[in-house]
């Protein structure tokens, strides 16, 4: 198992769009482990593949406070959303930072697993966030894009100035 390095914004890495997974064989199954060892450590609720540097279709998620509910999407696609959500979200690749965006209350969400197995999933609250924005990460997009383009000068300006003090 490898901890992954994780990019940080702003990178232009973090703006390619991952294409579909087509084979699914042992070297999905360890990038699979490998993000979620990564996103265990971090620690973080949800971790795409784009963050490490790697363009394909692939998330893991687990919301739950025991840790225990690692949930892989291969290949994700939202078939239908519903509501608003009021979460106030973050992002690994954005240290530091908080802030809400529009998203979905709900969402179902039609994936596959590392094993290629089809499946479908509901998901409400953050797990529904998540997903949003673990497939926002997919498509080339950061949360922080979503704001007025004053507060992503600000953050980047914060960003910069966390850099400058931990070097
Ligand atoms: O760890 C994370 N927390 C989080 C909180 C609210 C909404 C979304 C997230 S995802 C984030 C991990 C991450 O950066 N995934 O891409
Ligand atoms: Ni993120």
């Amino acid at each position: 198992m490898t901890i992954l390095n994780i990019l940080r914004y702003p990178d232009a890495r973090l703006h390619k769009t991952a294409a579909p997974v087509t084979v699914f064989d042992d070297q999905l199954k360890k990038l699979a482990r490998d993000l979620a060892e990564t996103m265990y450590a971090a620690p973080g609720v949800g971790l795409a593949a784009t963050q490490v540097d790697v363009h394909k279709q692939v998330i893991v998620l687990d919301v739950s406070e025991r840790r225990d509910a690692l949930v892989t999407l291969v290949n994700p696609e939202i078939v239908e959303s519903s509501g608003a959500s009021d979460i106030e979200e973050g992002c690994l690749s954005v240290p530091g930072i908080y802030e809400m965006v529009p998203r979905a209350e709900r969402v179902r969400v039609r994936a596959h697993d590392a094993n290629g197995n089809a499946f479908t999933l509901e998901a409400q609250g953050l797990l529904a966030v998540c997903i949003q924005h673990e497939m926002d990460h997919l498509q080339g997009k950061v949360f922080v894009e979503y704001l007025s383009q004053l507060k992503q000068t600000r953050i980047r300006a914060r960003l910069a100035k966390q850099l400058r003090k931990s070097a």
